[in-house]
């Protein structure tokens, strides 16, 4: 796994256009940063989704009906899985994140609070096709929330829809929130929080990065930069080398690479994209889904949906 990470990192680091996945940003460190920008009053995804959640729980438990296996994708701290324990009463729990460390201690903290559901971690990188035929006649409600879909390129999306549409086998279905396109300003506060939580969240994937493949990176020399790109209606988030700077990878194969970064160059780490509720939904209805049921806040910041197989 770890010389996996390497040579995509590798490869990533040293193209025309450098990036880091943002699957790197979820080290230990990353993980608690991720939570507390979720409490920020900038950030504004997590509570509006957990609103429409809360307000429209009977309902939207009524459409989904009962559950055997609540497969839970990117669970972080498990929290949001767990509020719908009450309402939807899955006879399983699969808990899938990046983090299995992180991970295995939420679900384990989780499994003493509901001893009678059967639980489990684990360690998956959604980016890649997932199967589940241990419990394919079973029926699944796959659980996707807080826009953790936006970070997928709109083709990558696509291909995950109809992943998840045909693991449903023509039952159950996927409960899915995605952040909406809305005013400027509020989508870019949301990541340049004044506090400054998202900086060091990007930042810390420099940290990770270096932990893992032994490069050099100084923190010193690159700063937080996130802007909208309205043409492509995604939030990208980047590091910006504050000036000259040298950074040494030191290769698996070969001698170690040095790149050179001038100041103002960018690596680019992450995109967050924002969707109107018309084009996500014709989405799922084009990956395969029957029905989509969609629920928002008053506002229009944020929709919940439920696609039905
Ligand atoms: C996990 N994901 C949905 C977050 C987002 O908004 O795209 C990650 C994030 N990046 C910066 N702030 C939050």
């Amino acid at each position: 796994m770890k010389s996996t990470l390497i040579q995509e990192l590798e490869s990533s680091l040293t193209a025309e256009t450098p990036a880091i996945s943002p699957k790197f940003f979820y080290d230990e460190v990353g993980s608690r940063l991720f939570e507390v920008i979720t409490l920020l009053n900038e950030y504004y995804p997590t509570r509006t989704e957990k609103w429409i959640m809360d307000v429209h729980q009977s309902e939207i438990a009524n459409i989904i009906g009962d559950c055997d296996v609540l497969i839970d994708l990117g669970a972080g701290n498990c929290a949001k899985a767990s509020r719908l324990f009450k309402t939807i009463h899955p006879k399983q729990y699969r808990a899938l994140d990046i983090s299995k460390e992180y991970l295995e201690f939420a679900v384990s903290d989780l499994q003493k609070q509901f001893p009678q559901i059967q639980m489990s971690a684990h360690a998956v990188d959604l980016s890649l096709p997932m199967s589940f035929p241990d419990i394919q006649d079973s029926k699944k409600i796959f659980f996707y929330p807080g826009s953790s879909i936006g970070n997928f390129d709109p083709e990558k999306a696509d291909q995950f829809f109809m992943n998840i549409a045909h693991e449903c086998h023509g039952n159950g279905g996927l409960l899915i929130g995605v952040d909406l396109v809305k005013d400027l300003k509020t989508l870019e506060l949301a990541y340049n929080d004044p506090l400054g939580v998202t900086a060091a969240f990007n930042l810390n994937t420099l940290l990770n990065v270096n932990s893992i493949m032994g490069s050099d990176f100084n923190l010193a020399d690159w700063e937080h930069y996130a802007f909208f790109n309205i043409s492509d209606s995604r939030i990208e988030m980047h590091l910006r080398a504050l000036r000259d700077t040298t950074v040494r990878l030191p290769l698996q194969e070969s001698q170690d690479h040095v790149i050179n970064f001038k100041a103002g160059d960018v690596i680019h780490t992450e995109n967050s994209y924002k969707y109107t509720q018309e084009h996500f939904v014709k989405k799922l209805k084009r990956a395969g889904f029957s029905e989509v049921y969609c629920w928002t806040d008053p506002k229009d910041y944020f929709l919940v949906c439920f696609a039905k197989a």
